[in-house]
């Protein structure tokens, strides 16, 4: 779509302005690329509909922006961007993914260095030439080799946020074609992993050159790397691989139970069957009569008669790592893993009181249309400067329109609540930061007239394992925190977990009763999986929030819940799956 290569190019433009210190325009241009990517029709569309005035109607775009949108849509291109790039031709992207490198020492790296990309960038820290430029020193010049080093283990990854999207809008498209009988997703898509190598298709229909003549004729492919009648391979414009597998009836839940993998899983399962005098792989289950070399089809339909055939119970497709999921099917024990309609509410958003784009008001709207029962805003506190966070007396303040809010949605509650005969409340809660002693930064009487208490580390996040471990537990035993923010502060294809030692934290968890947040934003997915379900089996709580702070995240939910099942969570362990007043006694 036009929409995310014009959010790149004003992403771009933002970053060079800030290289210029130039004021307030870089916030704009970050603001108009932010609703650009979020927004769900192509902008062209837009245009064409409604021209220069409907552009100048989406938030953060005023006239000089929509002129440069039609510029591109007219053009493919936007002279101030190129005129900017002319001056610095940096690879912008590139550089500035690596962990701790901003526009400003960009400049300073090409000006010194010349350094336009990562390999430049590489050479240049090996060399030793980066510790001796001002500002820089050899601290930084480890930091951007580590940096470099975690971005190439990340390589050829893609975030499940990025990849999802995209992939039902495929399924979508493709099941318009009265041709397709059965679609789903296979592969770590359908497991849902939180990172994703290439996805993988499955279909049946009854015109298959149709179907693919169409998947390849798609918008925004820019290779086809193979063209068969069973497979079908294309790269997207956003650089992965998308792989299509036309299969017969007969051999479809055979099919997808292989494709959907994992590898891990699939090779215990075929030893299952083997001990059994079967025989399990893509085509069906068959048995296999010794001697004759014969084989006879028992399965492969659907994917429940293979496991069913097999004498496992059915595993959804998130928990099939092999991670003793499969020894559980076979003795009934599976967990019951929370669903993706079980949640009630979201405890972590950021409103325009600090960095966030929408009002509570607006976030709450959202919020009711996707059937929550309550909304927990949760703003940055005043340590976080950058992010405008509040002190104690803005939040205050904020309480006041909260409870106006809340007053009027008392009064009409919206039909889909009617319907469940609930009413939709606002609670207000904060995100405060927890301080390198271990410290809050809000004032514990300011704390206490909160509905509840977010706090997680936002600043020196390389302190050695034992210190950092001592100061989050610490925040811990303040009786007002409730909540622990992304837990172990990763970013993915970014930056490492903090140094703590998990099992400390969740015995404090315990102790203190602070339940952890499974972070559902595509970059942080944390808790992980792993430590999900060391989170559950330590008997601590967890809450899955978004840290939304855009309306359209508040959808980043599924997210989350996708990686607390693949974490083997159950509605018992997630405080936002519970009735509200069992959960608001929790928080008290
Ligand atoms: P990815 O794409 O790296 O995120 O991970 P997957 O799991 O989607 O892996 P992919 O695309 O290479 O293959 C899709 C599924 O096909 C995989 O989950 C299990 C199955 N599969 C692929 N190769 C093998 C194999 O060598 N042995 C077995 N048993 N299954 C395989
Ligand atoms: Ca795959
Ligand atoms: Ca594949």
């Amino acid at each position: 779509m036009n929409n995310q290569e014009i959010a790149k190019i004003f992403y771009e433009i933002a970053l060079y302005l800030e290289m210029q210190d130039v004021a307030f325009k870089p916030q704009a241009y970050e603001r108009a690329a932010l609703n650009l990517e979020t927004l769900s029709e192509d902008i062209e569309e837009i245009y064409k509909k409604g021209g220069l005035k409907a552009l100048e109607e989406i938030p953060g775009i005023g006239k000089n922006m929509s002129e440069k949108i039609v510029e591109y849509l007219k053009t493919g291109k936007i002279k101030e961007h190129q005129a900017l790039r002319k001056k610095m031709p940096v690879n912008l992207e590139e550089l500035t993914s690596v962990e701790g490198i901003g526009p400003k020492m960009v400049r300073d790296l090409y000006k010194n260095l010349k350094i336009k990309n990562l390999q430049d960038l590489e050479k240049a820290a090996k060399a030793g030439k980066i510790r001796k430029l001002p500002n820089f020193g050899l601290k930084t010049e480890q930091n951007i080799l580590e940096g470099i080093a975690f971005l190439k283990r990340s390589k050829g990854r893609f975030l499940l946020g990025e990849i999802l999207p995209i992939v039902y809008e495929i399924i979508d498209k493709l099941k318009s074609l009265k041709e397709i009988k059965e679609i789903t997703e296979a592969g770590s898509v359908r497991r849902r992993k939180e990172t994703i190598g290439d996805v993988d298709i499955l279909i049946t229909t009854s015109n298959p050159k149709k179907v693919i003549d169409y998947f390849v004729s798609m918008p925004g492919i820019v290779k086809i790397w193979g063209k068969g009648p069973t497979k079908t391979s294309i790269r997207l414009r956003e650089g992965f691989d998308v792989d299509l597998r036309v299969l017969p009836e007969k051999q479809f839940g055979s099919a997808l139970q292989y494709f959907t993998g994992s590898k891990e899983h699939n090779i215990v399962l075929r030893k299952i069957a083997m001990d059994k005098g079967l025989k399990l792989s893509e085509y069906g289950l068959f048995k296999v009569t010794r001697g004759k070399r014969q084989e006879t089809w028992i399965a492969g339909k659907t994917e429940k008669e293979v496991y069913k055939a097999l004498g496992l119970d059915y595993p959804e497709p998130e928990l099939r790592e092999n991670q003793g999921e499969i020894e559980a099917a076979l003795k009934n024990k599976l967990p019951k893993i929370i669903g993706y309609k079980d949640i009630l509410g979201d405890l972590h958003i950021q409103s325009d009181w600090n960095g966030g784009e929408n009002s509570i008001e607006e976030l709450s709207e959202v919020a009711q249309k996707m059937g929550y029962q309550y909304l927990g805003i949760s703003d940055h506190t005043k340590f976080l400067r950058i992010e405008h966070g509040l002190n104690e007396k803005q939040l205050a303040q904020q309480r006041k329109e909260i409870d106006k809010l809340n007053s009027k949605f008392k009064i009409d509650p919206p039909e889909i609540l009617r319907k469940q005969n609930s009413k939709f409340m606002i609670l207000q809660g904060c995100e405060a930061n927890i301080l390198a002693d271990g410290s809050i930064d809000i004032k514990d009487d300011s704390l206490e007239k909160l509905d509840y208490v977010i706090a997680g580390v936002h600043s020196q996040m390389k302190m050695p394992k034992e210190k950092m471990t001592k100061r989050i537990i610490k925040a811990m035993k303040n009786p007002h925190l409730d909540i622990l923010s992304h837990p172990t502060g990763r970013i993915l294809k970014r930056r490492e977990e903090y140094q703590i030692d998990f099992d400390k934290i969740l015995r404090a968890a315990k102790e203190t009763k602070t339940i952890l947040e499974i972070n559902s934003f595509p970059e942080r997915l944390d808790l992980n999986d792993q430590n999900i379900r060391r989170a559950k089996e330590a008997g601590v709580k967890m809450v899955i929030n978004t840290d939304a702070h855009h309306k359209d995240h508040l959808r980043f939910m599924e997210y989350g819940i996708a990686q607390a099942r693949r974490g083997w969570a159950e509605k018992k362990d997630i405080i936002n799956c519970w009735p509200v007043e069992k959960m608001l006694k929790m928080l008290k």
